[in-house]
């Protein structure tokens, strides 16, 4: 098949997802074009992958730039000059509203598209008053819709009184990728006497909690030498770097920013934090999974789904620091529990989540669409 990918190219759940699909199907001998307005960052060149830059005019009397309408025009002439199949989209706003435009504008010619909700779209944005009808018209318009979490769906539902079928098609992490690594080199850059590491990855939302992470790691510091990694940048990142230092953590702590590879920083791990006030699936935790990482995440949104209370690791209530430092205590001062915690949660990630059984999920998803795309025009 021929596929058009739109996400968010930046760090971010749903960018990261999009990415990595778009490289499992080139892999799998699908054609991928990437549209959006720059590179996404997880994204390795490929012959069977192109990436189209959306530029965004800057013409003088727009106060801001109409992103989703050049996107819309980017799409369609993707779609006429690599004669594409579909179209997918990752994040409901705006690039479904793009995809809806892109569709009626190559009329006759069919160009049907598929809106996969990730978290935030559906949580945060779609749920602002200023954006509800716009999202819920572009979902209940595309000819697909999936979403990454059992839990999402019924979100979705409940918010936007959504009638058509939404598939749940879970995230997925590439199990060959991502996978335990012994790096003593790297472990002693960090942890020089043998410290147990901690970590965390995320885009610095509020949403995400870093500043709960700081102080979990603050009540384990208290009772045992250790050291925390983070890896990520956003909103919360000054506020982070400023309690790192109003708690005398500057030397146990490694702000690393925004990271590439992170399969090979996960891998190390002795223990992951994603004490999140909401996740719809909780990518960073499955891939720390994967990496035989246990994780201590909250019982909000998906991630019930993903870590399964005291196998994987354990969950809290969101917010609940109290708990998850005892959590991460009773895992870190036993380290062949820890360990024997971190073999479960990588049998699962590979039993439920490895790309290799998701991807076909997605293209007998695809087939589908364009199948019902076909008949509806007959
Ligand atoms: O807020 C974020 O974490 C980013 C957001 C996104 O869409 O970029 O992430 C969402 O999508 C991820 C990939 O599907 C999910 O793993 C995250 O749980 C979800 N985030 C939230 O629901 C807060």
């Amino acid at each position: 098949m021929k596929i058009g990918i739109t996400c968010y190219p930046t760090y971010g759940g749903s960018g990261v997802v999009a990415t990595e699909l778009g490289m499992e199907l080139a892999a799998r001998g699908h054609d991928v074009h990437f549209i959006s307005y720059a590179p996404p960052v997880r994204l390795t060149a490929n012959d069977r992958i192109t990436f189209h830059e959306v530029e965004v005019s800057n013409y003088p009397l727009f106060d801001h730039a109409p992103y989703t309408l050049t996107l819309s025009v980017k799409m369609l002439e993707v779609a006429e000059s690599a004669r594409l199949d579909l179209l997918h989209v990752h994040y409901a706003i705006p690039h479904s509203v793009s995809a809806l435009l892109a569709r009626s504008m190559a009329a006759p010619r069919r160009l049907p598209f598929i809106t996969t909700l990730h978290g935030t779209d559906i949580t945060l944005v779609g749920n602002d008053r200023s954006f509800l009808p716009i999202t819920r018209f572009s979902i209940e318009q595309s000819d697909g819709v999936t979403c990454i979490s059992n839990y999402l769906k019924k979100k979705t539902i409940e918010v936007f009184d959504i009638k058509r079928p939404i598939e749940v098609i879970p995230n997925f992490v590439n199990c060959d990728v991502y996978c335990r690594k012994d790096d003593p080199a790297l472990r002693a850059q960090w942890a020089p006497n043998g410290e147990p590491i901690l970590m965390h990855l995320s885009n610095f939302r509020p949403v995400k909690r870093v500043p709960d992470v700081l102080e979990i790691f603050d009540l384990v510091r208290s009772k045992m030498p250790a050291k925390l990694v983070l890896m990520g940048d956003g909103p919360d990142r000054g506020a982070v770097e400023w309690a790192i230092r109003r708690k005398g953590l500057t030397k146990d702590v490694f702000l690393l920013g925004k990271q590439d590879r992170v399969y090979e920083k996960l891998g190390v791990a002795d223990l992951f934090l994603l004490p999140s006030d909401l996740e719809a699936f909780g990518l960073a935790a499955l891939e720390a999974m994967a990496c035989e990482v246990p994780v201590i995440g909250t019982t909000a949104g998906g991630m019930p789904d993903v870590v399964e209370h005291g196998v994987d690791g354990y969950l809290v209530e969101p917010r609940d620091v109290a708990s998850a430092g005892r959590f991460a205590v009773e895992i870190l001062s036993r380290a062949d529990r820890g360990r024997e915690m971190g073999r479960r949660a990588r049998e699962d990630a590979r039993r439920r989540f490895c790309a290799e059984d998701v991807i076909p999920h997605y293209e007998a998803y695809y087939r589908r669409v364009l199948e019902a795309a076909v008949s509806a025009c007959a």
